[in-house]
């Protein structure tokens, strides 16, 4: 089988909401040495998009949506060892989903894509209001503020963290903003430094830039 098969696979195995080949099959690509960013990209994520648009079109219940995050969550477990390097000292990043909305599934592949790029990541969950963000970024002396969000309601708490943090004088991070309500356009708009892209792998490369930003500056 080629990494397309065993993607294919992969993902298909999430649309069934078979958890038990789900591992199956995410640990035969592992073992095989598919690449793991691959394995979530194309296959986990993708699958769970595929859920996800058939609740959207009333073809399943928002259950069924459940049970595929969580099988996912599962399956992001045995990718995580594959990818994860140790911290050497990339920056400190402070990641949370902002208040009112509780996704927390591209948040926590975010996490784990920047993670395995060497990123210290402080993880501050979902519902997390401005304040916090501007606290923890203090507490860490944070870099980078991550800010994820998949409800447009929630737009207007994000732009308020960013007042907060940039009217912070003790705090110096940089405001980095994704999920699919945002774009270049709406991250300036709410005063964020950079719109970090629609998936993890450019998540990652966004951080990357935004901290040579930080530090040429
Ligand atoms: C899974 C899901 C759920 C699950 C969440 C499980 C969990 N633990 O997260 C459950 C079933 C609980 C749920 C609940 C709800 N949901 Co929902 N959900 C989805 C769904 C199907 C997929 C989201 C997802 O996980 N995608 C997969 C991940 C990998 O992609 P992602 O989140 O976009 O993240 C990637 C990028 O955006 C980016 N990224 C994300 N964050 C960040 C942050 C930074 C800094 C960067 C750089 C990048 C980045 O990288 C990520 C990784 O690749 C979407 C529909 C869709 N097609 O997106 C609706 C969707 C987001 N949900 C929606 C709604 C309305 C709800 C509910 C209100 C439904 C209800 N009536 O109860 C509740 C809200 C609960 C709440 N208060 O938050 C709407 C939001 C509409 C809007 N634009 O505001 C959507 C778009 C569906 C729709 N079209 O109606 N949901």
């Amino acid at each position: 089988m080629d990494e397309r098969q065993y993607l294919e696979r992969i993902k298909q195995a999430l649309v069934d909401l078979n958890r038990d080949r789900l591992l199956v099959e995410t640990q035969a690509a592992l073992d095989e040495g598919v690449d793991p960013t691959r394995i979530i990209k194309e296959g986990l994520s993708a699958g769970l998009l595929l859920v996800g648009d058939q609740w959207i079109r009333k073809e399943r219940f928002i259950s069924h949506v459940l049970v595929a995050a969580k099988a996912m969550g599962a399956a992001q477990e045995l990718v995580e060892p594959h990818l994860a390097g140790d911290s050497w000292g990339a920056g400190k990043i402070v990641l949370g989903t902002i208040k009112g909305d509780l996704h927390d599934i591209g948040k926590n592949l975010v996490a784990l894509m920047l993670r395995s790029g060497g990123f210290e990541v402080t993880d501050i969950g979902v519902d997390v209001p401005a304040e916090r963000f501007v606290e923890t970024a203090r507490e860490q002396d944070a870099d980078i503020v991550a800010i994820s969000l998949l409800m447009s309601v929630c737009l207007d708490e994000v732009e308020r963290a960013c007042e907060l943090i940039k009217g912070a004088q003790d705090v110096r991070a940089r405001i980095l903003v994704g999920g699919p309500p945002v774009s270049d356009a709406v991250a300036r708009e709410i005063g964020a430094d950079m719109y970090g892209g629609f998936d993890a792998v450019t998540a990652l490369e966004s951080a990357r830039r935004l901290l040579s930003q930080l530090r040429a500056a």
